[in-house]
């Protein structure tokens, strides 16, 4: 089981490097790695065993994170009907040799600001993405698939692509005026 000691924290090398691509058959080990990099944000998002384990509610894990310098991550965004029950999730899964095809110059970024499950500080700061992405990708058995994502899930993938290219979100931060948003960036 993923906990958060298994996550490496930023100044560890492995988070600055360039993932390598997976190779498919996957061998049995990375398989079973990738499903618990999913159970992990799952188990994170279950506020019993997130509280008995110590973890952070995690929405996205990037192989790297773990100290795999692989591409792959795993994404598990829930959704909530108006009464505020949980319902399917939005986006739950994981992704190898991901790529992003095409991509909007409209942009996004959340008002708030981002964080990280490898970075134990506030790092203020709009960090604004493409509002829209057209993403190309592996399954778990190695079938192609091609994903189109806007908003929040646009977000969320792409922090964790950055991941496998060694880029932190705060890379994206404009150091002078970390809040001031160009017009081209909407808020969300
Ligand atoms: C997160 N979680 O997982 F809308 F159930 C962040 C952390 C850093 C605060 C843990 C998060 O946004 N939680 C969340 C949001 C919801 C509903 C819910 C939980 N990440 C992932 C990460 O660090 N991956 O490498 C940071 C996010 C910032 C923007 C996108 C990903
Ligand atoms: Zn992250």
């Amino acid at each position: 089981m993923i906990t958060m000691k298994d996550i490496i924290m930023e100044g560890h090398p492995t988070l600055r490097q360039v993932a390598e691509p997976v190779d498919f058959p996957l061998s049995p080990e990375l398989k079973e790695r990738a499903q618990e990099m999913l159970t992990f944000l799952i188990n994170s998002q279950d506020d019993e065993i997130a509280e008995q384990y110590g973890l952070r509610a995690g929405v996205g894990l990037a192989a790297p994170q773990i100290n795999l310098n692989k591409q792959l991550f795993a994404v598990h965004i829930p959704d909530f009907d108006e009464d505020g029950n949980e319902i399917e999730p939005l986006l739950s899964t994981i992704l190898f040799n991901p790529k992003i095809k095409s991509h909007s110059v409209q942009k996004i970024a959340l008002k708030e600001g981002e964080g990280c499950l490898s970075v134990d500080r506030e790092v203020p700061g709009l960090v604004p993405r493409p509002k829209k992405i057209r993403l190309e990708y592996q399954d778990i058995d190695g079938q192609k698939h091609e994903l189109r994502l806007r908003d929040y899930e646009a977000i969320v993938c792409q922090h964790e692509l950055d991941h496998l290219k060694g880029i932190m979100f705060y890379d994206h931060i404009d150091p002078l005026q970390p809040w001031v948003a160009k017009e081209d960036t909407e808020l969300l």
